[in-house]
């Protein structure tokens, strides 16, 4: 059996575990809507499957997952060009998942760096989910036979995973290229956006201090309050890349400054090179806020009809179980598993 011959699919998603940072946006979805318009079919969902790995509160949970969706929906994914949809709602995922964490291996878990950072010394009491993410992300992708999977750097190593698991399912089942070894795209200046207070921590959505990251639904004085404070060195930035080698904090903010603005970081350098901090910082803050501002105005307009963004959502989930049921089901098949119908 061998896998459907379709134009490059591209699958990705982000998680409704917190607010959405600027890591989120620069990272994913900006480049998802890049995307879009480009030769592929593109599935975006909001994982909240995923979210759940750690404590969500219910009385929360649906408004974050509402959120994700305006953030998508807010920058530029189009329901008529993408498929977008929630996790939870195309159970195929799940089903899917199950099968992969009786493929996936102990060991391949066991090094996988995303846990080790977020279980940190507490792995024994974190939850068997926040373990086996990685296998459903597995499903997330082919169970759409994904070929394409643009993800911030930290995702890498789950994109690596997602191909061995099909390569042993492949493998085990003589499913010769059943599920197809797809491809992380992790391109641009700003793949890992790093926290504002320590350049060697990621920014992330649920980091202790809401000074460590833009969110996109931040004021412009808020932004313009967390790119002053944001930590740096007393140097000015240098005239040349390579100067900013040994500091992080600093070339963070060139990064940023450079995916914002769509140029590479040698331009921005080109531009600003041997300037003070004074100068660069409120440039810095005022393009995001010339980029973010738009977005989280949207987004609080779309959240004022939540009844909207689920009857999009409903719309992409049917869409998305028509690709993914027909390939649950004939998974089932090549695992042997009885399906007893009337
Ligand atoms: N700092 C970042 N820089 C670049 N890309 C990033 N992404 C996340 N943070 C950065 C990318 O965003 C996508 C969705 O990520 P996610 O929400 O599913 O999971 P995450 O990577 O764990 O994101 P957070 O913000 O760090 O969430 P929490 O704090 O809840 O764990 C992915 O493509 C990711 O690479």
């Amino acid at each position: 059996m061998t896998a459907a011959t379709h134009t490059p699919r591209v699958l990705s998603g982000i998680k409704p575990s917190g607010g959405l940072t600027l890591g989120n946006y620069l990272g994913a979805i900006k480049r998802f809507v890049d995307m879009q318009g480009q030769d592929y079919e593109t599935i975006y969902c909001v994982a909240d499957l995923h979210a759940i790995t750690v404590w969500q509160d219910p009385a929360e949970l649906k408004n974050a997952t509402r959120e994700v969706a305006a953030g998508f929906l807010a920058s530029g994914i189009d329901p008529t060009k993408s498929i977008l949809f929630n996790q939870a709602s195309v159970p195929q995922h799940a089903e899917l998942g199950w099968i992969f964490n009786c493929v996936a291996r102990v060991g391949w878990m066991n090094r996988m760096t995303q846990f080790k950072d977020k279980a940190g010394k507490n792995s024994e009491a974190v939850s068997l989910g926040l373990y086996a993410y990685p296998a459903l992300m597995a499903a997330d992708i082919l169970i759409y036979h994904a070929t394409h999977v643009p993800v911030g750097e930290d995702q890498k190593q789950h994109v690596e995973l997602t191909r061995d698991i099909a390569t042993k399912f492949n493998n085990d089942f003589k499913a010769e290229n059943f599920f197809p070894l797809c491809e992380p795209i992790i391109e641009g200046p700003a793949t890992r956006v790093m926290n504002l207070r320590d350049g060697s921590k990621k920014m992330s959505k649920s980091g202790e201090s809401d000074m460590e990251r833009i969110n996109m639904t931040d004021d412009a004085d808020t932004i313009a309050k967390k790119f002053k404070k944001a930590k740096t060195d007393p140097e000015p930035l240098p005239e040349s890349l390579d100067g900013l080698k040994e500091r992080p904090e600093a070339r963070n903010l060139v990064n940023i400054y450079a995916a914002l603005s769509e140029q590479s970081s040698e331009a921005v350098i080109g531009e600003f090179g041997g300037e003070g901090w004074g100068k660069f910082k409120p440039a810095l803050a005022e393009l995001a806020v010339e980029k973010l501002a738009p977005i989280s105005a949207e987004m609080k307009r779309l959240m004022d009809d939540p009844a909207e963004i689920d009857r999009l959502l409903l719309n992409g989930s049917e869409a998305a179980q028509a690709i993914a049921e027909p390939i649950l089901q004939q998974t089932y098949d090549i695992v042997g598993l009885l399906r007893p119908r009337r």
